[in-house]
């Protein structure tokens, strides 16, 4: 498995982007891109659990590193999506501490947490090496928390200091619309809960996230101090290639 937890904490550049097309076909063209990470989105992608498991036997086939989202802070999915090989797990819509310390918990095997144990998954390459993913999981999967309210920005300092949470990672669609801006990312409001996110990631050792719409965004995150950014979707970037196509075929036919 191609665990990415260290490089993320060691607060290295990693540039992801999202899958929500639930397409085993884009998964592995996003991944032969050569994206240090790939989101496999559960929350708002199309694709069930059915549709991860190619979907992840396709990232895991080169070195990208396959991060699910889950669709809610639910440590019954969590844990099949572990178990079908995830490297990496991102929460949706995490509000308090009290959320962060039950994603943890969700993350590790005990005497840490309370994920359920099996020898025979995916994960551990249906028991071929069980006795290493065991020994290696509660340190080297990747916890990554959304920030996607103005509650989740106020308890940030505290979240980022959980044990077993490794990203703080603003949701901006979400965030905006929470505060009552929606998608208003330059107003002052939104910037200034940017800062408080990415300082309390910052301050507690950990690296803080956010995915970006367009290219023209990346110079600012990275200004901001996001290390752990992922551009676009394999639907919007389908979806704009079409588009771009159409005007071309349109434009050319006024000419
Ligand atoms: C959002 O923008 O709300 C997201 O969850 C994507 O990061
Ligand atoms: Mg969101």
């Amino acid at each position: 498995m191609k665990f990415i937890r260290q490089r993320v904490l060691a607060r290295e550049f990693v540039a992801g982007t999202w899958c929500n097309l639930g397409s085993s076909l884009t998964a592995e063209m996003a991944a032969l891109a050569g994206f240090d990470w790939v989101l496999l989105d559960l929350e708002h992608g199309c694709g069930d659990l059915a549709a991860l498991v190619p979907q992840l036997q396709a990232v895991s086939a080169t070195p990208a590193t396959p991060i699910v989202r889950v669709s809610w802070n639910d440590m019954v999915q969590m844990k099949r999506v572990l178990d079908l090989g995830a490297a990496g797990v991102m929460v949706p819509y995490v509000n308090t501490p009290d959320e962060a310390r039950a994603v943890a918990a969700a993350m590790r095997y005990p005497p840490d947490g309370v994920r359920g144990a099996a020898k025979m998954t995916r994960a551990s390459g249906f028991g071929y090496y069980a006795d290493e993913y065991l020994r290696r999981a509660n340190d080297e999967l990747l916890t990554v928390v959304q920030v996607e309210t103005e509650q989740a920005v106020a308890h940030a300092p505290e979240t980022a200091a959980l044990d077993g949470v490794d990203v703080l990672f603003i949701g901006p669609t979400d965030l905006s619309l929470n505060m009552g801006i929606p998608q208003q990312l330059d107003a002052p409001k939104f910037r200034d809960g940017v800062a408080r996110v990415v300082a309390a990631a910052r301050n507690a050792g950990k690296a803080a996230g956010i995915l970006l719409a367009s290219p023209a965004q990346v110079p600012r995150a990275v200004d901001d101090g996001f290390t752990f950014v992922a551009l676009s979707s394999d639907g919007s970037m389908v979806a704009a290639g079409m588009k771009a196509a159409l005007e071309a075929l349109r434009a050319g036919r006024r000419a």
